[in-house]
């Protein structure tokens, strides 16, 4: 029975041992993931404040330039993460390349890469709506003792051995799973703690909420339109409800306590689709899954698909059960 007074701190500890390979680094790696996201609230918190404190590209008072918000949490998840020495690799969405890690000791012999997004819908900063930060991590497939070659962070996402989000909404929370279940924490702002507020995540079965942005209707595929207009009809449950909010952290977020399927297709305009599958899409179909929901690129299961390069797009599909299987439905049969 889950103690909702838990704090993050103690459920990581209370649960290492339930992780296969156990040996502590893995609970330190979630461990220097909560303390650079509390950094980033912290600044994610004080945006509204940009014409006090100055925009992205001026000089502050301190004579100190001001970061772009995502180019800030990019700086602080790397930095922490690497002083700490507990990943050999980092790839973001904010580096052209991989970064990989030595250690201070030369030797090569951190065992995880870590993959993220640090701070996914930025372009919902200026007014005022939620953002996120997702992270992926696997085991490196190479030798320990060598640098990380592009091929570990190239692995499947069914090889994920954690994945996790952080929402920066009206409430800060961390949402991850390491295999067994999905959990939720909520920062006490008050004292910098994440108590564990939604314990075993669970996608309904069902939902009646279709999140997508129809502003690129006329560009999708056949069989989205298709479902789309089924979820419009006036029919038993429907019509469904239209909520998307553009931050897939929140989208997902929200889905995934009410029930409904997040869509980013292909378009004409975009035929592989807008999101990253190494970034955004591995790790929430990881999550998907681990709370019973499914994610698709439309024929496919997204944790199958082989990345071939580090910034790969694909059409996403993630959500309830039933909702991702008839979108596959309409798609197959359009
Ligand atoms: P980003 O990584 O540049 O922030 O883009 C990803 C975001 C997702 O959070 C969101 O769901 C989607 O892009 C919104 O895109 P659009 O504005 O095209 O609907
Ligand atoms: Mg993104």
């Amino acid at each position: 029975m889950a103690n909702k007074n838990q704090t993050l701190g103690e459920f990581i500890i209370e649960n290492q041992t339930e992780f296969k390979y156990s040996s502590g680094e893995l609970s330190r790696l979630i461990n220097s993931i909560r303390l650079a996201a509390k950094v980033v609230n912290h600044e994610v918190n004080k945006a509204g404040l940009v014409d006090i404190l100055g925009a992205a590209g001026d000089t502050n008072i301190q004579g100190e330039d001001q970061q772009k918000l995502d180019v800030y949490a990019n700086d602080v998840f790397i930095k922490t993460l690497t002083n700490r020495e507990i990943v050999c690799g980092i790839a973001s969405e904010e580096e052209d390349d991989f970064i990989t890690i030595i250690g201070r000791n030369k030797k090569n012999d951190n065992k995880y890469v870590v993959l993220m997004d640090p701070l996914d819908g930025s372009s919902n900063i200026d007014v005022n709506v939620s953002v996120g930060t997702i992270f992926s991590i696997y085991r490196r497939i190479t030798p320990e003792g060598t640098p990380v070659t592009l091929e570990d962070f190239l692995q499947p996402g069914n090889k994920q051995v954690a994945a996790g989000y952080i929402v920066y909404g009206t409430s800060t929370m961390i949402v991850y799973s390491t295999g067994h279940g999905v959990n939720g924490f909520t920062l006490n702002p008050a004292i910098g703690t994440y108590y564990l507020s939604h314990p075993n995540m669970q996608f309904p079965l069902d939902g009646n909420i279709y999140s997508v942005n129809e502003g690129n209707y006329v560009h999708f595929p056949q069989g989205v339109k298709d479902y789309i207009k089924y979820c419009q009809q006036e029919e038993g449950d429907r019509p469904y409800t239209s909520r998307y909010i553009g931050s897939l952290v929140s989208d997902f977020h929200r889905n995934m306590i009410k029930g409904g399927i997040y869509m980013y297709p292909n378009t004409s305009k975009d035929p592989k689709g807008k999101l990253r599958l190494l970034y955004e899409c591995n790790p929430m179909a990881y999550l998907a899954e681990q709370a019973g929901g499914l994610a698709s690129d439309g024929h496919m299961r997204i944790l199958d698909i082989t990345p071939t390069e580090l910034h790969q797009r694909v059409p996403f599909y993630c959500g309830s059960k039933n909702m991702v299987e008839k979108a596959e439905h309409f798609m197959k049969n359009a």
